[in-house]
């Protein structure tokens, strides 16, 4: 048995409910070499996920669900997806970031407590943070690995940088230590990660950033933007197999997991935009009939039957204006590539 990933950009959405932010039981570790740099580590919540996984397969339709795609090999995929021609996302938003950070800055202010949930190896936030000048930036992440490099990278980099790294799993709940100013907080959610959540999820995660963020503060977030169903095909099928390789891969996961003995190769990937819906789906269809056991217990698929992996929302401004509305956001302001593939959205508090 292993634990799971701990940088997934898909978070365990059943922890979106009833989430209070703001705890405070963190411990600082010092880090000596570094005055400008304190870590601070949350208490984890883990649970393992066997009940779930094997509910997900009985249910009909069969789910797993996506934060399962991000083992050690699926978070190395994600980052090849993000690298391939036909997978637009990550380098619209980077170029985004890039072109309009004078006008962010401008309109969200410097000087803020600039504060990143999820935030990997804290690759897009240094885009902006020359032209934020955050007071200080809290990033915060389940990866010890991924955080301690990112914050010592950063530290080195920006000499007048303060950092508070905060490791956690931002899925159960905004923590942050109590001494965290309460005023003039952004937050960044970068990767269109948003669109992993059903709406009604989506909408609560909306919520509990707003918590977050105080009534006088503010989220900077990338979402990415309904458009003609063959662009975002592609982007999803892509050439080279990578990201056939990535949905493929849960079932080694979820072998790990649950002591299964799923064989990927008996599987398909398929992809393919829902109009009605207005969402990528992901799915695992079977290639035969045959059989399965997970923890003992026996699954049979039938040829043609599918396994629901991930949605991709995929919403227009005006989509995004509703739903961040009725989580207490009001979008001021968006910024797009010229294509209008992707937008990055300033929200402020209302
Ligand atoms: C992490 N997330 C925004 C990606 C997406 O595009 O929905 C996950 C992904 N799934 C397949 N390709 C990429």
């Amino acid at each position: 048995m292993e634990t799971l990933r701990q940088a997934s950009p898909v978070p365990d959405t059943s922890a979106f409910e009833a989430v209070e932010p703001s705890l405070s039981r963190a411990a600082s570790i010092a880090t000596p070499a570094h005055p400008r740099l304190v870590f601070h580590q949350q208490p984890r919540h883990s649970h393992h996920p066997r009940d779930e996984i094997l509910a997900g397969l009985r249910q009909r339709p069969r789910t797993i669900s996506p934060k399962f795609l991000y083992d050690e090999t699926g978070a190395q995929l994600f980052d090849d997806i993000t690298e391939q021609p036909e997978y637009y996302l990550t380098r619209t938003e980077r170029q985004i970031l890039l072109q309009h950070r004078g006008e962010m800055s401008a309109v969200v202010g410097t000087g803020n407590v600039l504060i990143e949930p999820g935030c990997g190896v804290c690759e897009k936030v240094e885009l902006l943070l020359e032209q934020l000048q955050p007071s200080v930036y809290i990033p915060l992440d389940i990866s010890e690995h991924h955080l301690h490099c990112a914050a010592q990278r950063l530290v080195q980099r920006y000499p007048w940088l303060h950092i508070r790294a905060v490791f956690c799993d931002y899925t159960q709940g905004l923590e942050l230590p109590e001494d965290i100013p309460r005023s003039a907080r952004l937050l960044f959610f970068p990767g269109s990660t948003v669109g992993n959540f059903e709406p009604a999820v989506a909408r609560q995660f909306l919520g509990c950033l707003r918590n977050a963020c105080g009534d006088d503060g503010a989220l900077l977030i990338g979402v990415d933007l309904r458009k003609d169903a063959g662009t975002l095909h592609a982007a999803y099928n892509d050439r080279a197999g990578v990201t056939a390789a990535f949905n493929l891969n849960v079932l080694n996961h979820i072998n790990r997991l649950v002591d299964g003995n799923f064989e990927p190769d008996r599987f398909r990937h398929l992809a393919f935009f829902n109009e009605r819906h207005s969402r990528i789906e992901m799915h695992l269809e079977s290639l035969m009939d045959h059989q399965v056991t997970l923890s003992g217990e026996v699954f049979h698929f039938a040829a043609g039957e599918r396994i629901h992996t991930e949605n991709s929302y995929k919403y227009t401004v005006d989509d995004f204006r509703r739903l961040s509305g009725a989580a207490g956001f009001s979008l001021t302001r968006t910024w797009c590539d010229d294509a209008g593939q992707f937008s990055v959205n300033f929200l402020q508090a209302a």
